[in-house]
Order: structure tokens, then C-alpha cells, then sequence
């Protein structure tokens, strides 16, 4: 049994928000994965430690995180681009050396010393491509306070903290065989490259978290491309891991060594975050959060102008972190009448499905518009998610509202 010690989560989660204070000289940290300074996202300071471009009509900030907007179209595909994809850092995206890179794997689950992995030996390794969605556990939080007057602290994403790439890379069941795989090991900790997250006066490391071995063998990858590009430095460059229907945390990017042990690992991303606390959990909260939940999303903005007597494509995206997406249903009655959407991508196990449906609003006025989709084994979306302290996970229908006039 992991020790589940007991943590001041309010005061951790508190501080998530606020800026961490800069890490020490990066040449000190390790001098061969930093290459200069890292360039500032956009000059409203909406962007700081993102190096992409965080066009405002495309983004909306949370101080060192950067949200999707749902309103602006983001292509003709079901993926993301990576120009348009969310972002959640810790601290700040490094500026790591592809070619004085390695990765490193290590530890007591291995039948050997282990191995270091140069991006040259990962692209010579077989590769796979796999669309996942990726997702922020604290997607939603928002709607915590918004829909339900249950606030809960830290960044308080929309439903913009998600977003669909064609991951390609190795599987990490591969990569974990050439490096001598032991028959006792239980779990592999990933631990990131990005500075250490300072929170609370406390220096907590970096970001890592432990990822049990039978789902690193089931689906896990070493992603160094997205989108049939390079893993841009935003998103983890060289290389990151992709765990498909978890919670995006446990995706590790800037991938810098894994601890193979024949122990339980654990880290604070295990232990204080990532874990659901409140009614209902265990008293000294619940396991480390795995799956993702069922949502919907309307590609639109929130207080969108249609007109009366006209008819409107509505459109959107749902997806699980369990099974692919079986339904998908639309209310623009308060939830009276449900009709079904069309959908518009075939099932996909890890991937969103794309929806539409046709509405002719009679009246002008105000409308919540809502979406609920269910997936293959049935899970679905309420009309309330359950609270939990840190507010992960909201899995309620998000009502949408637009005008019509
Ligand atoms: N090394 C490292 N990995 C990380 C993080 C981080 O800050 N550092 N953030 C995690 C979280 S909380 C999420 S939701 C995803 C976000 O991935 P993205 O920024 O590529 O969208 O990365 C995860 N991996
Ligand atoms: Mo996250």
C-alpha cells in the first residue's frame, strides 16, 4: 500500500495559480538540455514561459497556461494544430538540445544497469501513430463555480484545456524492452526536464509522476512528433510520453529519464495533486486520477449572436478517457428535448468524434445550449458532477449560452 501522507492541499493548490518564482541559472540546473532563454509567448504577459504565439482570438491566458477558445474554427480535420493547441506548464517551456539529449532508464524493475536513449536511437526504434486526445484534469474547473456555486481552486479553464494530435513515436513497451524490462517491475516514473515547481515555499521538484507498468505496456508512447511534425518545445520536445484516456499530467513532457521499480512509486503529482478529495472520497482522498471523463464542447463562443427563423449547424466535439464515443446528444430547450447529433467521425478509441446538428430558433432571446454524450461502456454525462476539492474531473453537461436575436 502507498503511505498516503497527509498534505495541506488548499494552501499547494492555492499558490497554482500565481507565478513561480524563476529557477536558478538554467545553466545550473543541467547545462547540455538548455539552450538560452526561453522567448516570451505574446507581450501582454498572457503567455509568460510559452514559446508559441498566443493570438488572443485563438487563446485565452491563464497566467502561465494557455486555453483553447472553442469559437474560433481550428481546421477542416478532427486534430488539433499544434499552433492551436493548449498549454499547460508548470513553471516554463525549456529550450532543450535535441542532438545532447538523452533519456535515460533506470532502476530496480530492470534486469541490467539500463540504457540511454539519443533522439537518433528513439527514431531508429519502430514507431506508432495514434490519435489521442490530451486533457487537463482541471478542465472545466470553471464550471465548478459557473453551474454548480461550488468554486475550486486553481486555474479556471473553460473547456479549452484539451485538445486531438496524431501522436507518433515509440511505444513505450518497446522502449522499456530494450532497456531490459524486469519481470518484478510494477511502476515507471517519468520525471520531466522543465524546472523544479516551487508552491508554498516549498521546492517540490520536477514535474514527474509514476505510471503503472501494465498500462505503460498497454498504450503508452514516447511521442517526438505531432501532427506530422516535431514535438514543437510547447509541447515537450524532444520527446514526451503520451498516456491515451488519462489525465494530461500524466503525459510527461520533456521527457528526461524513467525510473523503472519493482516498488510503488510515488511523487506529489500522485500523492497532492491528481487525486480527488471531498464527499464521497476516502478521508485521506482518493487513488491517483487515471481515466478521463465523458465531455462535450460546442465549437463556438460563449454568447454567440444567431438569428431568429434562420436555421444554424451547431457543431462540436466529445470525447472519454474510457471508450470511444458512441452518442451524442443536443438540448437547446434547457434540457427538456434531446435530439440525437450527427456524428461525424468514425468511433475512436482514444480520438474525439466530431458532431452536428441542424437548430432553427423560432424566438429571439437567451438559450443554453447544451451537449451530452455517452460512450461504449456507457458512461455519460449529468446535469451536476460530483464536487471534489480541487476541482478535477467535471463531467456535467455545460450549458452554452448564446443569443438569439
Ligand atoms: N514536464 C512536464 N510535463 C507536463 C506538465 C508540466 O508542467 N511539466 N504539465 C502536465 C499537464 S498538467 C498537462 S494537462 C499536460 C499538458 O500538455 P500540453 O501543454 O502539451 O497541452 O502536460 C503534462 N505534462
Ligand atoms: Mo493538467
Amino acid at each position: 500500500m502507498k503511505s498516503r501522507r497527509k498534505i495541506d492541499v488548499e494552501s499547494v493548490v492555492a499558490g497554482q495559480g500565481r507565478s513561480v518564482r524563476e529557477p536558478r541559472s538554467a545553466a545550473r540546473i543541467r547545462p547540455a538540455y538548455y539552450r538560452g532563454a526561453v522567448t516570451p509567448g505574446t507581450s501582454d504577459g498572457g503567455g509568460r514561459g510559452i514559446v508559441k504565439p498566443l493570438p488572443p482570438e485563438w487563446f485565452l491566458p491563464h497566467d502561465g497556461n494557455a486555453e483553447m477558445r472553442w469559437g474560433a474554427p481550428t481546421g477542416p480535420g478532427p486534430h488539433t494544430p499544434n499552433e492551436r493547441f493548449f498549454v499547460r506548464n508548470h513553471t516554463r517551456t525549456p529550450r532543450i538540445d535535441p542532438d545532447t539529449w538523452r533519456l535515460r532508464v533506470h532502476g530496480s524493475g530492470l534486469r541490467g544497469p539500463g540504457a540511454a536513449f539519443s533522439l537518433a536511437d528513439l527514431h531508429a526504434l519502430p514507431a506508432t501513430t495514434l490519435d489521442a486526445v490530451l486533457e487537463c484534469a482541471g478542465n472545466g474547473r470553471r464550471f465548478w463555480a459557473e453551474q454548480q456555486g461550488t468554486p475550486a481552486p486553481g486555474t479556471a479553464w473553460g473547456l479549452g484545456g484539451v485538445g486531438m494530435a496524431a501522436w507518433h513515436g515509440v511505444p513505450l513497451g518497446v522502449l522499456l524492452e530494450r532497456a531490459g524490462l524486469g519481470p518484478a517491475a510494477v511502476d515507471v516514473l517519468a520525471v520531466g526536464l522543465d524546472p523544479e515547481y516551487r508552491v508554498g515555499g516549498r521546492d517540490l521538484g520536477r514535474v514527474r509522476r509514476p505510471l503503472p507498468v501494465a498500462k505503460a505496456l498497454e498504450d503508452v508512447l514516447v511521442a517526438y512528433g505531432m501532427n506530422g511534425e516535431p514535438l514543437p518545445p510547447d509541447h515537450g520536445a524532444p520527446a514526451r510520453l503520451v498516456v491515451p484516456g488519462w489525465v494530461g499530467v500524466a503525459s510527461v513532457k520533456w521527457l528526461g529519464s524513467l525510473e523503472v521499480s519493482d516498488r510503488p512509486l510515488e511523487s506529489p503529482w500522485s500523492t497532492e495533486f491528481y487525486r480527488l478529495f471531498g464527499p464521497g472520497q476516502p478521508a485521506d482522498g482518493g487513488p491517483a486520477l487515471t481515466r478521463q471523463t465523458v465531455k462535450s464542447a460546442f465549437e463556438l463562443a460563449p454568447g454567440a449572436v444567431l438569428a431568429a427563423g434562420r436555421t444554424h449547424q451547431l457543431r462540436g466535439r466529445s470525447w472519454s478517457g474510457a471508450a470511444a464515443v458512441r452518442a451524442v446528444e443536443v438540448s437547446t430547450d434547457g434540457g427538456r428535448v434531446w435530439r440525437t447529433a450527427e456524428l461525424l467521425d468514425p468511433p475512436s478509441r482514444y480520438g474525439w468524434r466530431r458532431w452536428a446538428l441542424d437548430w432553427r430558433p423560432a424566438a429571439p432571446g437567451r438559450y443554453g445550449l447544451r451537449a451530452r454524450a455517452t460512450d461504449l461502456l456507457g458512461r455519460t454525462q449529468g446535469a451536476e458532477a460530483r464536487f471534489n476539492r480541487e476541482g478535477y474531473l467535471f463531467d456535467a453537461v455545460v450549458v452554452h449560452p448564446v443569443e438569439v436575436v
